[in-house]
């Protein structure tokens, strides 16, 4: 082992200060690094389908255009996050390979299927506020690169919560059916977007070293909980309620107790097995294949310029 290396890769995490690209770290920081920021970049890159498949039916004009630039924010998302994982070693076309062979991962909450236009909000509000929560504390992630992209997604990600919100806030003060319909999103994606925290902190494997390395801040059951905790009362203000019967304030630990989640549910979506798994990965093939006379453009003109400067 280089024994240098690790003493000031060791004083850097020690001074809660940055790794960059160019400074030694063990492999394994490195190889945990990019599981995780590769599986966030494909996250961004897989969520773009349950709302993509909104845009042409968005209500309006308006509600159109916003859905639209929200869904280019998240390629937007994958690009900066697929770039800073490039700069620990592996090639995003590498990546991208991994992902159409079924062999990353990527958040669960994008193998549900988004059946009506509430689920816009609700996608908003839940699954962008739970990805805010999670990622906030990401923005001091040791390793430069990754924090610094953290910091424009979580700006962005407010927008789209709020935009979310709005959605549901409109929906539930319309009609009875329209509220009715607001209602049963927030149903069928509570549960699913408390998930997205990962696995209770006893079945995390990558926790314990991802928080001494100063990339978790916080465990996956202290997130989940920020986050119940603040969506509660803004459920209050949507006039929805959260279905989850053992959902209750605790005057003593001063948070909202809540129900055991279907862990089982959840290992089945991992495995592949989710609502909607195999459909996003066909859909994210089927791109990439469509997409191949663009790589094909680009490779020959690069080929085309480098031999001009060469002339
Ligand atoms: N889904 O030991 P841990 C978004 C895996 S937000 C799938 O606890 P760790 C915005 C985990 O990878 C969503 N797999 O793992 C948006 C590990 O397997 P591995 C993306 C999950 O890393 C909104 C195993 O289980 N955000 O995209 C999940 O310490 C709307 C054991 O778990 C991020 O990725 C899950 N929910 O903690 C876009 C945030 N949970 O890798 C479009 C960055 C766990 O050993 C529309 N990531 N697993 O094979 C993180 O913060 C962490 O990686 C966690 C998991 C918290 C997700």
């Amino acid at each position: 082992a280089d024994v240098e290396g690790q003493a000031a890769f060791d004083r850097i995490i020690e001074q809660d200060s940055r790794i960059e690209p160019r400074d030694w770290m063990p492999e394994k920081y490195r190889k945990s690094l990019t599981r995780q920021i590769s599986q966030h970049a494909h996250s961004e890159i897989i969520g773009m389908q349950p709302e993509g498949n909104w845009i042409t039916r968005a209500p309006s004009l308006k509600r159109k255009a916003i859905l639209m630039a929200k869904v280019q924010d998240e390629a937007g998302h994958g690009l900066y996050l697929y770039s800073a994982a490039e700069t620990l070693g592996t090639t995003r076309d590498e990546m991208m390979q991994q992902l159409i062979d079924g062999k990353a991962r990527y958040s669960s909450i994008f193998n549900y299927p988004a059946r009506s236009w509430a689920d816009m909000g609700a996608i908003g509000w839940l699954v962008d506020g739970a990805a805010i929560c999670n990622q906030v504390p990401l923005c001091r992630a040791s390793y430069g690169p990754y924090g610094r992209a953290m910091v424009r997604i979580c700006k962005e990600e407010s927008f789209h919560q709020r935009q979310g919100f709005e959605i549901l806030l409109e929906l539930s003060q319309g009609t009875p059916a329209q509220k009715q319909m607001a209602q049963d999103a927030v149903n069928r994606f509570y549960a699913p977007a408390l998930m997205m925290f990962g696995p209770p902190d006893g079945d995390s494997p990558n926790s314990v070293q991802s928080m001494q390395w100063n990339i978790k801040r916080f465990s996956n059951d202290e997130l989940r909980q920020r986050f119940v905790d603040m969506i509660v009362p803004q459920a209050e203000v949507l006039g929805l309620t959260l279905p989850d019967p053992d959902l209750v304030w605790n005057e003593e630990r001063g948070h909202y107790d809540f129900g055991e989640l279907d862990w089982d549910e959840f290992k089945e979506v991992l495995a592949g097995r989710g609502p909607c798994n195999t459909q996003r990965l066909e859909r994210r093939r089927a791109a990439h294949e469509d997409g191949a006379w663009v790589r094909e453009a680009a490779r020959a003109y690069a080929a085309r310029t480098a031999g001009r400067q060469s002339t």
